[in-house]
């Protein structure tokens, strides 16, 4: 019998086998066993039975031939929940929202260098966002490389450019020490992808039913004493200062810590510019964005003398303009980091609360819990504008809302205006490459199934990753999405007149307008099986959203909002 029949036998069943090995969500604390006599699977069986153990249980996937035995053994690890996408920058935005959300790494399945190609825009996002990830990338049998058949290429070479890790697989039998270590280079801080590359071949061969155990968490960077201690004296100095803070710091208690830190030096207290998860509203202390704009950010740091960075690099403008300068800090400001990406950001402002304040951790609590959120809860009236829409997204945001925000220039004013609001999480696009704002909804919804998804969408990004939407349908996702319909690449208007492009004519305003056809939504997301409603004034937005947040699963609002800059 050839080794190809031998896999095709069904599962055992009785406890024996990989079917029964571990179950209900539970299997990640499996420790596994030692391989029992006759147990034999394909490698591609033995990979996923390693990710379950390793508490990597979804995977968002776009296979192809060379993918053909992982799909084929889902069915023997029913553990894992396959989410299919029908483009791979959705497989791959909705592995980061997962990753954002549930603090873990989702893996995704694409297939070759062409799939990864695909997903790449998301990936930089997520790499960006520092999301773990584990990315499984299918490519030709070992053996069958060097006929250079149509879909060879060279996949490590692209996967280096968007991972931190990369691994081609070269024996069936190494294939489960592989997945645990690809999850354990996803996880180490600073968090990330991680790519392993599984040849076909690697994939179908029968190893035994050892699996590897998985590997421990690997502890985030402690920052040094004399860190702390010289980021205390800058802060003590009574010198204008300002506290920027990224990356995970932007959770609760990183926020608590800094606001502490603030209020007993007097500092000012900043968060980059692009979160990837901002906790907020309720009672979180409130923390405002450095600006977007260059301009705008210069202005904001003009007086600052010293920057203290934690989380997150030191701030330069989105692009480079012509005779304007790249960073946001003045030529008298002193940059000092107190940690980076890789270290444990909230020990480390927990220490420096620590040094500067004796009493932080039992001060009062500042609530927002007040006129904050009797403001939001007006429901705006009359014609939707920017303006209105921001007012009728925050007035009924629900408890525990996860807002993606890939709002862009109609979404200037959304952040105040949910300042107020009740408990939320914010997720925003930190690598500005668009297209990430469907794709990463549907990984959040996963990732906090218990949650409502809010997802503020441009339009224009929208149609890059259209089809998350579908995905959404499929899996009965609870995904509101409104869609801030300005027929228009709007930001790009203004982009031209900044870099010092003109004003520009007929044919390069042809290319930054979305009419001519007009694209229609409601109808994309009904054929994508997403009821959709459309919405011309702010009362009609109030409603639908309403209607939408009541009803279980997907729907989308089209927001009619005046064209291009309005
Ligand atoms: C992957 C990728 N392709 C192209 C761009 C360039 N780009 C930046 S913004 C933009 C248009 C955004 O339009 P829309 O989403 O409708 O937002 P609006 O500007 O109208 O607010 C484009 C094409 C990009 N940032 N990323
Ligand atoms: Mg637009």
């Amino acid at each position: 019998m050839s080794p190809l029949r031998e896999i095709d036998k069904p599962a055992p069943q009785d406890g024996s086998g990989l079917s029964a090995a571990s179950g209900n969500g539970t299997s990640s604390v499996v420790v596994p066993g030692p391989k029992r006599p006759g147990t034999t699977v394909t490698g591609a069986q033995s990979l996923i039975r390693t990710l379950i153990d390793s508490k990597v249980d979804v995977c968002f996937a776009n296979p192809g031939t060379s993918e053909m035995h992982f799909v084929a053994a889902l069915d023997s690890v029913p553990e894992m929940r396959a989410v299919l996408a029908l483009f791979e920058g959705v497989v791959t935005g909705a592995a980061d929202g997962y990753g954002r959300m549930a603090d873990r790494p989702a893996a995704t399945l694409l297939h070759m260098g062409a799939g990864f190609g695909n997903g790449i825009a998301n990936l930089h996002n997520a790499r960006r966002a520092h999301t773990p990830i584990v990315n499984i990338v299918g490519e030709h049998a070992t053996y069958h490389a060097r006929f250079d058949a149509p879909l060879q290429s060279d996949v490590v070479a692209l996967a280096r450019t968007m991972s931190k890790w990369v691994r081609e697989c070269s024996s069936s039998a190494d294939f489960s020490a592989d997945a645990t270590d690809a999850v354990a280079a996803a996880m180490a801080s600073p968090r990330g992808s991680a790519t392993l590359v599984m040849p076909a071949d690697i994939s179908w061969k029968i190893v035994d039913g050892t699996q590897a155990r998985p590997r421990p968490l690997p502890p985030q960077g402690v920052v040094p004493a004399e860190t702390i201690e010289a980021a205390r004296q800058v802060l003590m100095t009574g010198e204008p200062t300002t506290l920027l803070i990224g990356g995970l710091a932007l959770r609760e208690r990183g926020l608590r810590a800094a606001t502490a830190i603030a209020a007993a030096t007097g500092s000012k207290l900043l968060a980059e510019t692009f979160p990837a998860r901002l906790e907020r509203g309720g009672n979180v202390p409130p923390i405002d964005r450095l600006n977007y704009l260059g301009e705008m950010a210069i202005g904001e740091l003009a007086d600052v003398r010293h920057l203290v960075l934690v989380g997150t690099p030191a701030p330069a403008s989105f692009f480079a303009y012509p005779d304007q300068v790249s960073e946001l800090w003045s030529q008298t400001c002193q940059l000092h980091v107190l940690a980076g990406p890789e270290h444990d950001l909230v020990g480390a402002l927990e220490s420096l609360a620590d040094a500067v304040s004796l009493t932080w951790a039992s001060g009062p609590q500042r609530s927002l819990n007040g006129s904050g959120s009797e403001v939001s809860k007006r429901h705006p009236t009359g014609p939707l504008t920017a303006e209105s829409m921001a007012v009728a997204v925050a007035s009924v945001l629900p408890e525990g809302a996860v807002v993606v925000d890939e709002s862009n220039t109609a979404g200037m004013f959304l952040f105040g205006a949910t300042a107020g609001s009740p408990r939320h999480d914010l997720l925003t696009n930190c690598g500005g490459a668009i297209g990430l704002g469907l794709p990463v909804a549907t990984g959040a919804a996963i990732g906090a199934p218990d949650r409502p998804v809010i997802c503020l969408q441009a339009d224009g990004s929208a149609m890059y990753t259209i089809q998350a939407l579908w995905t959404q349908a499929r899996e009965g996702l609870d995904v509101t999405t409104v869609i801030l319909s300005n027929r228009s690449y709007a930001i790009l208007n203004l982009e031209l007149a900044r870099v010092g492009a003109g004003v520009g004519g007929a044919r390069a305003e042809s290319l930054l307008q979305l009419t001519g056809p007009e694209l229609d939504f409601v109808s994309l997301a009904r054929g994508m099986g997403v009821p959709g409603t459309r919405a011309t004034t702010a009362e009609d937005l109030v409603v639908q959203l309403q209607h939408a947040l009541a009803e279980p699963g997907p729907h989308l609002i089209e927001a009619m909002l005046p064209e291009g800059l309005g």
